[in-house]
């Protein structure tokens, strides 16, 4: 089994509570938490160990200064002056880290604050929950540093703020936050300043409760439907839902509500 604290890191960080919660911290404020290569290798590593490990059930991931990420190392990038083949390489391994996040089966509930912008964006668009806070603002300022996304951008924001919304994010520098952030779709969750952590905290805590291989198909199973027509979704669901609810594990959790011991789904609850 993957031990993920023995995983060699510089510039994020990672700890594991007993109750399987992982915490990954970006730990680069100086540069806004921009990712460069070393990170974006680090990210691939850490998160194919999360998917491996049973003793993570769910990640919490935040970020260390007034801003939870930068985007692209832009000053790499500059010095670096690499060629498009080099280029289609980085991205290469953006994709990895941030397909590592979405599809370990693992939740991750992202706590924001200040810039989520350019790859920070698609940084947290590969969380399955965003909780901003009265700080947080969301960008994609690319096409006005005269580039392009290039960490699944063109697929992951496009699903969810629309593509038109997309497109003029990137032509005009257009900046959401607060009430229309979460209108747009931006983030799922908007609390007052600083509150963002202990929001996605007890989220994620919440979250870690559910059954693995539950967690597993709500953050799979959902988006692999998108991409198939409805009868092939409605089989995939069956098929799914053949499988987790009759997982052993649910036994005791169905019994529960059998017997009147669970608690019930109503909004004081
Ligand atoms: C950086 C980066 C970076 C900050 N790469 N070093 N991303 C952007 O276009 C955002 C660029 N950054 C900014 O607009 C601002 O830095 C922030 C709004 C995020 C923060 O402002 P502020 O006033 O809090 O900090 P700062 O003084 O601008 O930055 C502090 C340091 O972080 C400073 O370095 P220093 O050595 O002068 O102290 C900055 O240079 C450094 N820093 N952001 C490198 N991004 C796979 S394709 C993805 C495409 C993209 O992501 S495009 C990038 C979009």
């Amino acid at each position: 089994m993957t031990d993920i604290t023995k995983i060699p890191l510089d510039n994020i960080k990672v700890s594991v509570a007993n109750n399987g919660l992982a915490t990954v911290t970006l730990a680069r404020s100086e540069a806004r938490n921009a990712l460069d290569e070393s990170m974006i290798d680090q990210l691939v590593r850490l998160f194919y160990g999360i998917g491996k490990t049973k003793d993570v059930t769910a990640v919490l991931m935040t970020a260390e200064g007034p801003t939870f990420c930068a985007g692209l190392d832009l000053k790499e990038h500059y010095y670096k002056d690499r060629s498009s083949i080099d280029f289609m390489q980085v991205c290469r391994g953006w994709h990895e880290a941030f397909n590592n996040m979405q599809f370990s089966g693992k939740p991750i509930v992202a706590a924001l604050r200040g810039a989520v912008v350019g790859g920070g964006l698609e940084l947290a668009s590969a969380a399955h929950i965003r909780v901003a806070d009265s700080t947080t603002y969301f960008a994609l300022p690319e096409g006005q540093r005269g580039i392009f996304t290039g960490g699944g951008a063109t697929v992951r924001v496009a699903d969810m703020v629309g593509k038109s919304r997309m497109i003029d994010m990137m032509l005009t520098g257009r900046i959401y936050q607060g009430q229309e952030a979460m209108d747009v779709g931006l983030c799922q969750y908007l609390v007052g300043e600083g509150e963002s952590e202990t929001k996605a905290f007890e989220l994620a805590n919440k979250v870690a409760e559910n059954l693995p291989l539950t967690n597993m198909a709500i953050t799979l199973g959902i988006e692999h439907s998108q991409n198939m027509s409805s009868n092939d979704a409605y089989f995939s669901e069956a098929f799914i839902a053949g499988i987790v609810n009759t997982q052993p594990d649910a036994r005791d959790r169905l019994a529960a509500f059998a017997n009147k011991t669970a608690k019930k789904t109503k909004p004081e609850d």
